[in-house]
């Protein structure tokens, strides 16, 4: 199981006290301005239809597009990879930057599907707040119980989005309770819906005492008329008949007298979720949502590393890579490292400090990003995502900053189960191959083993979810040129070999279980069941096995 096997390093909200620092008014102003946000669920929810229309909402683009985007309508801007388009579903998390309201905002676009969660976890950690989305007719299910996991773990503030509003089966008060029971978190509705499925009309704003009602689009590709007025004056004013309203009326009666009140501090602590209820689809209730979420979401907070939390208004810039993807915009064919920036001023041009490595070097080639598009970036803030041209040094979770050097906490890794080895179908394509394979290890996208005891040196793929696979093969072809085949293994588990040097070449494999090396040269063993792994472990004493490297 992924979560099991998950390993971070201890949790951003340790106690140790913060690095020395003289504070930057300037950082700290731009700090305040600044909102950094993932959106996070099961698969199908609709959280790339959600980030659309905050897009729209925001400005961003004049006509939302749809995940399934028929021949002449537009496509949604986050998922932009020719896979995902074909599919329907998010492979890749995406960066997009946008201005509202005089906020900086920083949103990223998840995948749901859990063989892609390496991309939502790392993503995650770039995060200061995360956008729950439930699909109302369904429920909590699995794979947004484990991400709200992490992120409470991280004390990371949720919000909660409950979509689809406009489906049958969402009963809004059953879906409180099950957030409460099965997610153990408290939740304060802050909006209320108006009618239910095809009746779904709007929202009631809890603390504005405001009912909206809304007006469909075609398609919801552009920001929905509305029309609001406070409970008392809703039917007087046209906006409900009398039925719902008093039906209205008695719902908001009932929240007032049984909830409890809604607490930012205990929100910002990870104790409370606020929740809102809409359509992502039909954009129902997405204005009122941004709103709060500008209000209620932290701007960026000191941030853990080997020295102890970094504020992040110091003068002095650091940020991390948690995302490097290769081949985003056709036009440039290269590899672009996401920094986030978590603390100081970035200017360009700027000399900082490799810290894994040591090294100095000048960035001139800095980008903001929106979905694959780029622009030139001449300076970022706390919050900020720094879109760097990688020429091949930069690795996942490295620190880049100004300064003393500061590592700040590791990514988490994961180990892989599934395995299979990748061959090249044309000889010519060779290099492409080898090219296109060694870009997309880089990137986290698929891990890379090898048989040393093997006579054709082949490339065995290690994956923590099989679509990985279909994405390295899809992507090796499209983005590469070159055709390939796979054949799976038949092992379940990976565990790196350590102990004394003179002990290493004594291990003893079953016969189902092979060893193989990975690209730092460490020995990995491959079993095909835990039983093969528990037996090993006895007949090796003197070796350890571990989940990850
Ligand atoms: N009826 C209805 N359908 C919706 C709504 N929001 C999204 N959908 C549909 O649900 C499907 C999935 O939406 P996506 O936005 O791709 O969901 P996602 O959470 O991004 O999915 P992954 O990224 O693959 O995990 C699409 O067909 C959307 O059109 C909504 O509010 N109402
Ligand atoms: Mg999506």
């Amino acid at each position: 199981m992924l979560t099991e096997n998950r390993v971070e390093s201890s949790s951003p909200t340790n106690a140790a006290a913060e690095i020395a620092y003289t504070p930057d008014p300037q950082v700290r102003e731009e700090v305040k301005k600044r909102r950094t946000f993932a959106i996070i669920s099961h698969p199908d929810a609709g959280k790339t239809t959600l980030t659309e229309k905050l897009l729209l909402y925001s400005g961003a683009v004049n006509v939302a597009g749809s995940v399934r985007a028929r021949k002449n309508q537009r496509a949604v801007t986050s998922d932009w990879m020719a896979m995902e388009r074909e599919r329907g579903i998010s492979i890749t998390s995406t960066v997009l930057n946008i201005d509202y309201r005089g906020y900086k905002i920083n949103l990223l676009d998840t995948p749901g599907h859990q063989d892609f969660s390496e991309d939502t976890y790392r993503t995650l950690t770039a995060a200061d707040a995360a956008v729950m989305v439930i699909d109302a007719a369904k429920g909590i299910e699995a794979q947004t119980e484990k991400l709200f996991k992490v992120c409470a773990l991280r004390k990371i503030p949720i919000l909660t989005f409950i979509n689809k509003m406009d489906r049958p089966g969402g009963e809004p008060l059953k879906l409180l309770s099950e957030i409460e029971q099965v997610l153990g978190i408290h939740a304060v509705p802050l909006n209320w819906p108006i009618g239910l499925g095809h009746e779904f009309r709007g929202v009631y704003d809890r603390r504005a005492k405001k009912a909206m009602v809304f007006e469909s689009v075609a398609h919801g590709s552009q920001v929905v008329p509305t029309k609001s007025a406070s409970l008392e004056d809703a039917q007087k004013e046209g906006l409900l008949d009398a039925e719902s309203h008093a039906r209205l009326k008695d719902e908001v009666e009932l929240l007032d007298v049984a909830g409890a009140p809604f607490d930012h501090e205990t929100f910002l602590r990870g104790e409370v979720t606020p929740v809102f209820y809409g359509s992502a689809l039909t954009n129902f209730g997405i204005e009122p949502f941004f709103d709060a979420f500008l209000e209620l979401a932290p701007p960026p907070r000191a941030r853990l590393s080997e020295h102890g939390p970094v504020p992040p208004d110091r003068g002095e810039f650091a940020g991390f890579i948690f995302k490097i993807q290769a081949n985003m915009d056709p036009r440039h064919r290269d590899r672009i490292a996401f920094v986030r920036v978590c603390a100081g001023r970035f200017v360009r041009e700027m000399i900082v400090t490799h810290a894994r490595t040591g090294d100095t070097m000048r960035i001139s080639r800095s980008h903001r990003l929106f979905a694959q598009n780029r622009e030139s970036m001449d300076e970022a803030y706390p919050g900020d995502i720094i879109g760097l041209v990688n020429p091949g040094n930069y690795r996942l979770g490295d620190t880049l900053c100004e300064g003393k050097p500061i590592n700040y906490q590791g990514l988490p890794q994961f180990s892989p189960e599934h395995f299979a080895i990748l061959s090249c179908n044309e000889t010519l394509k060779r290099k492409q191959f080898t090219k296109g394979l060694e870009q997309l290890v880089e990137e986290g996208a698929i891990q890379l083993l090898e048989n040393p005891d093997a006579l054709r040196k082949e490339p065995i793929l290690a994956a923590v979810g099989q679509l990985q696979f279909d994405v390295v093969q899809y992507r090796i072809e499209s983005e590469y040129g070159a055709k390939t085949s796979i054949q799976r293994l038949p092992y379940k588990l990976a565990r790196w070999v350590e102990g004394p040097k003179e002990e290493l070449p004594n291990l003893i494999l079953p016969t189902n279980a092979m060893r193989t090396l990975d690209r730092n040269g460490k020995t990995v063993a491959l079993f095909g069941s835990q039983w093969d792994l528990d037996y090993c472990v006895k007949q090796n004493p003197k070796l350890t096995f571990n989940v990850v490297s």
